[in-house]
């Protein structure tokens, strides 16, 4: 069994697709073992994308993570991490596969409606990150 952070991005929540979202995960067999919405800062949006502090689209991908709510889930599963990113599709979803959430619902690289942890380092970075060991206990 593996977990791994999924986000429904403030893009998804806005267009009213954390239903649709949250019924392929459950589809899949991908278990969701604890979820909350929030609304990160600038500055939480920041330290979760730390990794990407020097890449181009920093500051518009952290005042994009920022400008609305979120949902935030842990998953879990079987090979969870690379079957949740397979189910999102590809970063940039020109090339996502067909079925994917991206080829479905994305309208732009940045407003790709969903994150998921791309390797078990970061799918513990991630975590850790919106949920403490209370809400993880099973
Ligand atoms: P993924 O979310 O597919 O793991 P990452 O981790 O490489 O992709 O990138 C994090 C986020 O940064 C992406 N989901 C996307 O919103 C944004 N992003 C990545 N590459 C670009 C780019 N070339 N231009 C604009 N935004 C990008």
């Amino acid at each position: 069994m593996e977990r791994t952070l999924s986000i429904i991005k403030p893009d998804g929540v806005a267009r009213g697709l954390i239903g649709e979202v949250i019924r392929r995960l459950e589809k899949n067999d991908l278990k969701i073992i604890a979820m909350k919405m929030l609304r990160m800062t600038k500055k939480q949006a920041e330290g979760f994308y730390a990794v990407h502090k020097n890449r181009p689209f920093f500051q518009g991908l952290t005042d994009f993570m920022s400008s609305g709510r979120i949902v935030v889930m842990i998953l879990e599963g079987e090979d969870a991490i690379a079957r949740y990113r397979k189910l999102m599709g590809s970063t940039n979803y020109k090339e996502a596969e067909q079925g994917t959430i991206r080829k479905d619902f994305a309208t732009d690289i940045e407003k790709n409606v969903v994150h998921g942890s791309d390797s078990p380092e970061s799918a513990r970075f991630e975590m850790g990150y919106f949920f403490n060991s209370f809400e993880t206990a099973d």
